[in-house]
Order: structure tokens, then sequence, then C-alpha cells
């Protein structure tokens, strides 16, 4: 469990780092310059075709293509194969300065080529492996609020580079009311002279990114929606396996492994493929380590499709008629956040596949912080994207949500009708199933006693984490009834849980660790007493006890004797 947690990293959003290693490869150009559809191919040819290909498309939607050859670095310029760019010194202060336009070090980014050569990252198992040779072709959408130049134009030019020019549909840029001027004019003359299909649209006003996913999809040629940030760089051969899992199975939804583009240094920095997506009692998106029982399903095979319970949310590709089929987006979310948990549900429980392809990469400029406005107020906004979540998808265990968030009981959840309808329509299953059968190792418990928080008789006091981190002791304060901090919840498994930390004690005496949750009983099994109102810890048969005058906030394992000072009540005055 230890070794689990050194792979675990925080995250508000998606903005967690990770770090890997990677190799340098280098392959030789090859001669590049198929236009789009030039190779369809018709019927005849498929039937002779060897390959299997999907009944769903048609034989006009698949494509013969061949792979994007390699980018050849250019040597002497700054960031190529993905190197860190570092700034003189001399410039460091100007570089702050406009670090915080973006949120992430744009000089680095504006003197890094717009073509510059990526590593190439993929496991060797990942190199020979081949796809079908007709594939369905996908547009690609990019959606952006006062992106940056250099970081808008490189994502481009990573997808013009790096996918085989049949598959490549068109892309669609999505201007979400910037106040730059750049991304006027100039971006509309600019890419007249690209060497694919661009197209620029316009949402007009502020409509935040899922309404304008939503304006991009509906232009989409395609047979297939790829969508992308707009500071990404796609790296060598990112598009064949997605497409080739869709055109294997079309409800399946499909994310390359999201690599990292330091904020900092632009250098590119390889994700592991042991994480998948999850999420916290917040609603927060998390990444962590893969399960052993997804290993063994996969047969040990680090190249084979991994099955995620969530999607960090940016980058993933989806058949476009599944994509209208499945109910595409909530459009009663705002701005920013909770989209990638309700696409995750949703996609689960109505019947498809949500899987992360370790073959593909691409890479993605993570920020500790958001650079742009969030109309309304951030916490609002995003409480507000995630009550309609928990409220549509998430049955009675929306009560984590609700208790876990302090000020989410007030955010108005909107009109959520349609979307309740859309999941009785399509028969989707419960989130009960959901937890049972993608996400057992979910930080939510299957089944639970209780929830709420837990108060000792005589100090009036509650059990409070105080917000602190795995490794470190139980708190006590006085009882606020707020939730958040003093939500506990009490699981069949014999739990007393917050988010993904449990109560720990490894010795019959002392105070009381919050640590990571494993799961398997041992210093993690309590037991509650509801005639004697003891919580006593299974392994020491020690009671929990309030505190001694030396500290009042640290609550403490002692020898069970009934004392009042044993007694807890878990009954919530809590409401939500
Ligand atoms: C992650 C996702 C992001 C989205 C978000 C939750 C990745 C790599 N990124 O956060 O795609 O799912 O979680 O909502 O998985 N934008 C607009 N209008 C707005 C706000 C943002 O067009 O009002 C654009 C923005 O310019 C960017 C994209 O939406 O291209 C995603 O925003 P972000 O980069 O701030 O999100 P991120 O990566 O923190
Ligand atoms: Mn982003």
């Amino acid at each position: 469990d230890v070794i689990i947690l050194s792979f675990y990293s925080d995250c508000i959003g998606t903005s967690c780092k990770r770090t890997g290693e990677y190799e340098v490869e280098i392959a030789e150009p090859l001669v590049y310059n198929n236009k789009i559809g030039d190779e369809n191919v018709g019927a005849r040819s498929i039937e002779s075709s060897s390959m299997s290909f999907p009944l769903t498309y048609k034989p006009q939607q698949l494509y013969r293509w061949r792979p994007a050859p390699s980018v050849t670095p250019v040597k002497g310029l700054p960031g190529e194969k993905g190197k860190p760019v570092i700034i003189p010194a001399e410039e460091e202060g100007l570089m702050k300065e406009k670090f915080t336009i973006n949120q992430f070090n744009v000089m680095a980014s504006d003197i890094i080529s717009l073509n510059r050569s990526l590593p190439d990252v993929r496991l060797e198992g990942c190199k020979d492996k081949t796809y079908p040779k007709l594939l369905p072709s996908t547009s690609i959408v990019i959606v952006f609020h006062n992106e940056a130049w250099s970081t808008l134009l490189r994502t481009v030019w990573s997808v013009i580079n790096r996918s085989p020019r049949p598959l490549l549909r068109e892309i669609i840029l999505v201007d979400d009311a910037s106040e730059r001027d750049y991304l006027g004019k100039k971006l509309e003359e600019y890419v007249k002279t690209l060497p694919v299909s661009v197209i620029v649209l316009r949402t007009g006003k502020r409509s935040g990114l899922i309404r304008a996913r939503l304006l991009g999809a509906k232009h989409v040629k395609g047979e297939v929606i790829t969508f992308l940030d707009a500071h990404c760089e796609c790296a060598e051969g990112w598009l064949e396996p997605l497409l080739a899992r869709i055109a294997d199975n079309r409800k399946t939804v499909v994310c390359p492994i999201i690599d990292v583009i330091s904020d900092e240094t632009f250098e590119y920095i390889t994700a592991s493929d042991m994480t998948w997506g999850g999420f916290n009692w917040k609603l927060n998106f998390r990444w962590y380590r893969v399960p052993q029982r997804e290993m063994d399903r996969r047969g040990g095979d680090r190249t084979a499709p991994l099955r995620s319970p969530t999607m960090a949310g940016g980058l993933f590709s989806i058949d476009k008629d599944y994509f209208y089929e499945i109910g595409s987006y909530d459009e009663g979310m705002d701005i920013w956040g909770g989209e990638n948990l309700e696409m995750s549900f949703r996609v689960w429980q109505c019947g498809g596949i949500l899987e992360i392809i370790p073959c593909s990469h691409v890479g993605h400029v993570f920020r500790d912080k958001s650079p742009y406005t969030f109309p309304g107020g951030v916490s609002k906004i995003v409480l507000h994207n995630a009550a309609r979540v928990a409220e549509v998808w998430m049955d009675e265990w929306r009560d984590f949500y609700y208790a876990m968030n302090p000020g989410a009981v007030n955010v108005p959840v909107g009109n959520v009708s349609e979307r309740k309808a859309l999941r009785e329509k399509l028969h989707c299953k419960s989130f009960r199933w959901y937890l049972e059968n993608i996400y057992p190792e979910s930080q939510m418990p299957l089944d639970y006693y209780y929830l709420g928080d837990i108060r000792n008789v005589v100090t009036q006091t509650c059990l409070d984490t105080m917000g602190r981190k795995s490794g470190e002791n139980l708190g006590l304060n006085y009882c606020h009834n707020m939730g958040g901090n003093q939500i506990f919840a009490y699981t069949r498994r014999q739990q007393i849980m917050s988010d993904d930390n449990c109560l720990d004690a490894s010795q019959k005496y002392g105070p009381v660790k919050l640590v990571r949750c494993h799961g398997m009983g041992g210093n993690q099994a309590w037991v509650y007493d509801e005639d004697e109102r003891t919580i006593k810890h299974v392994n020491t048969g020690s009671c929990l006890q309030k505190p001694d005058k030396s500290d009042m906030s640290l609550p403490l394992l002692r020898p069970c004797d009934l004392s009042r000072g044993q007694q807890w009540i878990m009954k919530s005055k809590f409401k939500w």
C-alpha cells in the first residue's frame, strides 16, 4: 500500500504532475503528400481486403492510410525532441510577468518551433502493432478561450504532422469569445495557408468549453469526433490506435495517454501507463494507480486498451453518431468542470466502454491555476456542474458529494429533467452497478451504515480530519454541522473513512492516524457498538476516547472501560 501511494498525485482538476522516462528514436522521413479523401476506397476493395472491418461503417466511410512520417528534429532549435527550454537569467523577470497571462511559460513556448520534433515515447510493443488498412476518418475539435498563439498553433501543427492524412478530415477551431486580437482575422488568414482544411468557428459570447464543443461537433464531417485542448502536442502514431479501437466497437470512447508538457520549460514528459482515471468524494477527477485486477484482465499486456472508470475530459475520440446517441453533453453545464465525470458515468452506465489506449500519446500543458475568468465565480460554476453530475447519475451516492462540499447545497442545480429523461430513455444502469462492476476500487463505499459527523458524548466535539493528509493524526474540533472535514462514512467493511483516507491504528494506545484506505481490514477495521456507543479497534481491542487535557484536539486509543469519554454518537444533524 505504501508503494501505491507514491503513484497517486494530488490534483485540482487535472493539474497533476507526473514524471517518467522516455526513449528517443527518430525515423527517416517518408514522402507524404496525399490530399484529404484521396484514398477513399470503394466497396470492391473492401471485399477483397483481408482485414475485418465494422459493419457499422459504410465502405465510403473507410479510408486506406499509411502512417505519417516522423518529424525530423532541426539541429540547433530550442525544445526539439521535446527537450526543456531554459530562458536566460536576464529575461527571467519578463518571463515571470508573462507567465501569468496563460499560467504557463509562454516565452518558452514562443521560441519553440510550431513543428517541433518529439521523442517516440511509445512502449516497444506499440511500435510494431498493426492496425486495419481501412479506418474511419476523424475531425479534430479544439475549443479555446484566450489561448496563446504558439500553443494553439503547435497543437494544430502536431495534428497535421502526425496524423495519417486520409484519416484527418478537418480541424475545427472553436473560439469561445476570446479577447485577443491575434485570434481574430490573423488566425483566419493563417489557417487558410495550412495544408489541411481548418475552419474557425466563434461562439460569439462566452459559452464555456462544454457548449463550445457542442458547436464544434455540429460541424464535424468525419465519422469520428476527436476533442483536444488548445495546448497539446500529438505524438507519433497517436491517431491510428484510437480510430482502430472505435472501428472495432463504435461504442468505445477512447483516450490517449496524456503526457505532460511542462508548464515551466515545455519539456515533453511521458506519463505512466499504469494510471487510470478516478474521482473523490468532492467529485474531482483524479489519477490513481491501475489495480492488479485490470492488469490481469488485460493478460498483463501493457499495450492493451485499459478500461478506465473515468476520463480526464479534454482528449478523446468518439464515433460521431454514438456521441449523439448517448447524449452528447449536458448543455446546462457552464465554463469548465464536471463534464468529464458526467460523460464517464454516462458512457459506462448506458452501455458504452471507456478506455485509455496506451499506444496513443498526446502531450498536454497541465497548469496549476486557471488563467481565465469564471463569470459568476469559480466555485459556484464548478459546484453547479458537479451537482448536475451527482443529481443525474449518482443515485444515493450523491450524498457524498453534498456532505463533502459545504456550500454545494446552496448552489442551484438548474433543471435536470431532460438529463434524467435521457437516462431513462437509454435504460442506463444504476450507480451501484457502476461501482460494483466498473469501479470496485472507488473511494465511495458500496455499502455503508452511516454518513455524517461523529460526536463525543463528553466533550460534544466532533472527529475532524482538519484537512490533513494520509499519514497524519486524526483531529477533533467543535461540531460545525457543515460537513466537509467532519464527514465520515462507517462502512460494511468496518472502515471509518473520509474520502481517500481511513482511520488507522497500529498501536494499542495513542493517537489515531488517517491513512489511505486499503480495504483489507487490518489496522483499519473498527466496530461501532450502537448500545455501548463505543468505537472499538478490532486488531488491538482498544476504544477511541476523548482527548486528555494536554491536547484537546487529539482523540486517543485507550483500553475499553465503558467510560462516557469513550462514547460517540453517529447521528448527524447535518442536512443535504
Ligand atoms: C481538464 C480537461 C479539459 C476539461 C476540464 C474539465 C484535459 C487535458 N483537460 O482541464 O478538457 O475536460 O478538465 O472541464 O483532460 N475553454 C473554453 N471556454 C471556457 C473555458 C475553457 O473554450 O470558458 C477551453 C480552454 O481554452 C481549453 C479547454 O477549454 O482549450 C480546456 O480548458 P483547460 O485547459 O482550462 O482545462 P484543464 O486542462 O485544466
Ligand atoms: Mn487544458
